[in-house]
């Protein structure tokens, strides 16, 4: 009886692993690589720290982000306790958009399995909102912010992915950069020089997209929010922190009811931080 029960169990086990490997075979087959990060686009990315695809979304998928993310900020209490935070509701379809995975299997690691989301909000900013507050930039030891290009590629840890849902106008509030600041040599980041960091200083460049546009940068490059200058619209985009499995830099804030919900193959991304290869 012991013997046909440690049978049952060894037999199950093996299944489980059977299971997730034929999971990761057809999540890795899902994913059209090569199609969305061109050549040009990754010399882009490893030249400035980051790239802008324009109006990835259609204009229905950004009404019903936009109805959506607003009514999760203004009337939570009208949703199911699970869709009241990002990533729950339909932004969940985007956690692992097509053009989304095959930048960051560019950029961050070239397995699906060891790319995490850590963490995802909306910046919502009327007129005047925000303030100049420059970040990161330069060489690091950090994991978290590393950006290293070895064999032929990029590895980066952190990845921002912004959705901008409203238009951008050039110079009018979108996230501003210092294009390669990522490889800076000089320490900026720990002794910034007001010169540099200076709104005016002629370094800084930012874009202007449509609704529905990405925004994808290393959060090695220095970086900045800007005050919301366009009277047409507010900001609104959603922020995604992405980074390699073996590393975390937020503290875990998301609600397992909000993961619980996600289907699984989005549940993934939120694992812990650890090497898939204890899950095998
Ligand atoms: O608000 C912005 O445009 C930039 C946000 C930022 O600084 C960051 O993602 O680290």
């Amino acid at each position: 009886m012991r013997s046909l029960n440690q049978l049952k169990t060894k037999i199950e086990k093996k299944a489980q692993r059977v299971t997730k490997k034929v999971t990761k075979i057809v999540n890795n087959r899902s994913i059209k690589r090569g199609k969305y990060m061109s050549e040009h686009d990754k010399v882009v990315f490893d030249l400035k720290g980051y790239i802008v695809k324009p109006a990835v979304l259609s204009d229905t998928e950004v009404k019903v982000l936009r109805d959506f993310v607003l009514r999760q900020k203004n009337e939570p209490e009208s949703l199911k306790p699970h869709e009241r935070q990002l990533p729950g509701g339909p932004f969940a379809n985007l956690i692992d958009h097509p053009v989304v995975m095959d930048i960051l299997l560019n950029v961050i690691d070239p397995d699906p399995d060891k790319i995490r989301l850590e963490n995802v909000f909306l910046s919502h900013r009327e007129m005047g909102e925000s303030e100049w507050n420059p970040h990161a930039g330069g060489h690091t030891t950090n994991p978290n912010y590393a950006y290293n290009f070895h064999d032929g590629r990029i590895y980066a840890g952190m990845t921002r992915v912004v959705w901008e849902l409203n238009e951008v106008k050039q110079d009018q509030g979108g996230t501003c950069f210092i294009p390669g600041s990522h490889k800076a040599n000089y320490n900026i980041r720990t002794n910034p020089l007001a010169s540099i960091d200076a709104r005016d200083s002629g370094l800084w460049e930012s874009y202007s997209c449509p609704p529905g546009s990405l925004i994808v940068f290393s959060e090695a490059v220095r970086h900045s929010g800007d005050i919301w200058r366009n009277p047409d619209n507010p900001r609104m985009a959603i922020f995604c922190a992405y980074n390699h499995i073996n590393v975390r830099h937020h503290k875990p804030d998301i609600p397992a009811e909000v993961i619980d919900n996600l289907a699984p193959k989005h549940q993934r991304f939120f694992r812990d931080v650890y090497h898939p290869l204890f899950d095998q």
